[in-house]
């Protein structure tokens, strides 16, 4: 029986810049954790005796990488004592003044490039056909230039792009399942997608590190043993977690806080449990309070967590009772509207599934929070917009 083992990780993304975030010492903590989560795949190389390893593009970011994380990149790559077969990705192309191009990468590493898109592994019998970026965006692959697998060796295809999606967005090299099982390989080792995707022996392991609040869940690389025994090929994948840090996102209502102690007790009530150095928080505020709510007095209380990024949406909370006494436009306006209101409650109560009814019972509320909020800002031309 012969065996393969091999760790398949893709989307490193060195030197991402983090640049939604104005602070540059927490960018560099975070290009830190982009480098101490990739150091993990490649002591799990060493630990798992594994045989290759397989890194699926986006390795680094072209437009942010420089000459210190090349050289650091260097050192590492050339201590994993395996063979390290890269593909480039939309991140890090192929192209003219490319690091895969210029730089002298460590014996062990193997860049596949449309100049030399094989390797064949004599040693551990597999052949490794890559197909990467040339360009910053490229389109349909052309499949029909890879080669028949070849006998007697385990057959991997790395390919860096989107699997099963809509192509007309996101136009970066799509292939579907059908397409790729039917060139017969072993594994599919993808890259791109920064989550965790896996259909049988096509696998995405997604970035090692999160790079922002759109890649939650859990990040890391695959362990791949592929076992071959009367000319059948199984396939056994194990991932496991490498990320450092979590994007954790909560909202919460502020209706009826009277103080932003109140707010802070319920913020901290959110973010019970979580740690201040692990999980990397975002906080939304909405509802409706009286509160003139300074986010920047409340993200203090929480500075000493890595990130502690407050938003507030919240509206304007308003008095019915002394609105309808007021005798204002302000309270003619709410007069107006509540009158509408109410038949339309009058109607709904009568009709409750009618969409249309429910429809305008939203608009309603709607153009009555922002006009009472546009009359106490002073923009009085929104009330000349309603009366045409
Ligand atoms: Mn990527």
């Amino acid at each position: 029986m012969r065996e393969l083992k091999f760790i398949h990780c893709a989307d490193i993304h060195l030197n991402a810049p983090f640049k939604e975030n104005r602070n540059e010492n927490y960018a560099e903590t975070r290009r830190g954790d982009i480098k101490n989560s990739f150091l993990k795949i490649l002591n799990r190389v060493k630990d798992t005796n594994s045989d290759l390893l397989l890194i699926s593009g986006d390795l680094y970011e072209h437009h942010f990488i420089t000459r210190k994380t090349m050289d650091w990149l260097n050192a590492v790559l050339s201590q994993v004592k395996v063979p390290v077969i890269i593909i480039p990705g939309n991140h890090d192309p192929y192209i003219q003044n490319s690091w895969y191009r210029a730089w002298e990468w460590p014996d062990n590493v193997h860049i596949l490039s449309p100049d030399k898109p094989h390797i064949l592994l004599e040693e551990l019998k597999v052949s490794i056909y890559g197909i990467g970026f040339s360009a910053f965006r490229e389109d349909k692959p052309d499949l029909s230039v890879v080669p028949a697998p070849l006998k007697g060796y385990f057959n991997i295809l790395m390919l860096h792009g989107t699997l099963d999606m809509d192509f007309t967005e996101q136009a970066y090299k799509p292939v579907t399942t059908q397409e790729l099982k039917a060139l017969n390989y072993d594994y599919y080792a993808l890259g791109h997608f920064h989550k965790t995707k896996i259909i049988d022996n096509i696998a995405n392991p997604g970035s090692p590190e999160p790079l922002g609040f759109d890649e939650k869940g859990s990040h890391g690389a695959f362990l791949v043993r592929l076992s071959e025994s009367q000319g059948e090929v199984k396939v056994e994948s194990h991932f496991f977690e490498t990320a450092c840090r979590e994007y954790c996102e909560k909202t919460i209502d502020v209706s009826g806080c009277r103080t932003l102690e109140e707010i802070k007790i319920r913020i901290l009530e959110v973010v019970e449990g979580l740690n201040y150095n692990r999980h990397l928080i975002r906080v939304t505020l909405k509802g409706r309070t009286e509160l003139s709510i300074d986010t920047e007095y409340l993200k203090d209380m929480f500075s000493d967590w890595l990130y502690f990024d407050i938003r507030n949406e919240s509206t304007k909370a308003f008095d019915i009772d002394s609105l309808l006494k007021n005798p204002s436009l302000k309270g003619a306006f709410a007069r107006e509207m509540l009158i509408r209101l109410e038949s339309l409650e009058k109607l709904l109560k009568n009709d409750p599934e009618n969409e249309n009814l429910k429809r305008e019972k939203e608009v309603l509320d709607l153009a009555l929070t922002f006009g009472l909020e546009a009359l106490e800002n002073g923009k009085l031309e929104i009330w000349g917009d309603f009366g045409q």
